[in-house]
């Protein structure tokens, strides 16, 4: 059993992608379940195998603690490290080759806060795990500095969770071949998204922030690995997934 982590800013495309990589896996006849650690999930798309609102809820925490619903989030994964082991146990009793593992919308109190990385660490510790993060390609293709930003998170996100980590552009069926060219010129050439990035700014102290963080970027591997992806027509599934494979097998030859 491997595990596959669904990360990625808020609406771009989480839990449609944890939908459709199901589909698609079990369409390839690979066993496959997904877990909802969302405690604040509404309307997911599918039906997860393994919900953590099965343990807690977000609307529960709320009215239990007098809580808006920030303060009710940060609790509510706080909370979530009591139930881990469960979730774990319950992961681990499917027989299946992947657990597909949806997070939530506001994956920066998931991700930055302490009990996010442990959350997912505890379950990463008994089950080899790879990371995918959802860059959203509708929000990238309105303005390179979105799409930087995007990026940036990605690796404050790579910091606090160390696995494996594949970047995926989503959406791309909304994109047009233009754009999605574009914003792959952007990950591969820090000089075309700098260019870009002057084009659109005209505070100094702005472009000589954008200049660092291209150099930065520039020198992260990963950038020249994004994979641009839809879940409604699976484009670039197969490579997402080859990738992810390569991570997870790449990860036991070092062990
Ligand atoms: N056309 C298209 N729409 C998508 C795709 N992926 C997601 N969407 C749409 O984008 C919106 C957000 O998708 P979700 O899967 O809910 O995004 P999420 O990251 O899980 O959102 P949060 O959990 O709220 O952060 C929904 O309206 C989806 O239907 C895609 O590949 N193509
Ligand atoms: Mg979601």
């Amino acid at each position: 059993m491997y595990g596959i982590y669904v990360l990625g800013t808020a609406g771009s495309g989480k839990s449609m992608l944890t939908k459709s990589m199901e589909y698609f896996l079990t369409l390839k006849e690979i066993p496959c379940i997904t877990v909802n650690l969302d405690p604040g999930a509404r309307n997911l798309p599918y039906s997860p195998t393994i919900d953590v609102r099965d343990y807690i809820t977000l609307e529960e925490v709320m009215r239990k603690y007098n809580l808006g619903p920030n303060g009710g989030l940060i609790a509510a994964i706080d909370l979530l490290i009591n139930y881990i082991d469960s979730i774990k146990e319950e992961i681990l009793a499917f027989d299946a080759q992947f657990a597909i593992i949806d997070t939530p919308g506001q994956m920066e109190l998931f991700a930055f806060r302490s009990t996010g990385p442990r959350v997912i660490s505890c379950i990463a510790d008994e089950i080899p795990s790879s990371a995918i993060f959802l860059i959203d390609g509708l929000l990238s293709v309105e303005s390179p500095s979105n799409f930087v930003s995007s990026l940036l998170l990605g690796l404050s996100v790579r910091l606090r969770i160390p696995l494996p980590t594949v970047y995926a552009i989503s959406k791309v069926d909304l994109l047009s071949e233009n754009d999605i060219e574009k914003i792959l010129m952007w990950s591969e050439d820090a000089d075309n998204l700098l260019n870009e990035l002057q084009l659109r700014e005209s505070d100094s102290s702005v472009i000589e922030l954008s200049t660092s963080l291209c150099m930065l970027l520039q020198n992260f591997y990963a950038v020249s690995q994004l994979i641009p992806i839809s879940s409604e027509t699976f484009e670039g599934f197969n490579e997402l997934i080859g990738t992810i494979e390569q991570l997870l097998l790449g990860g036991e030859e070092r062990e």
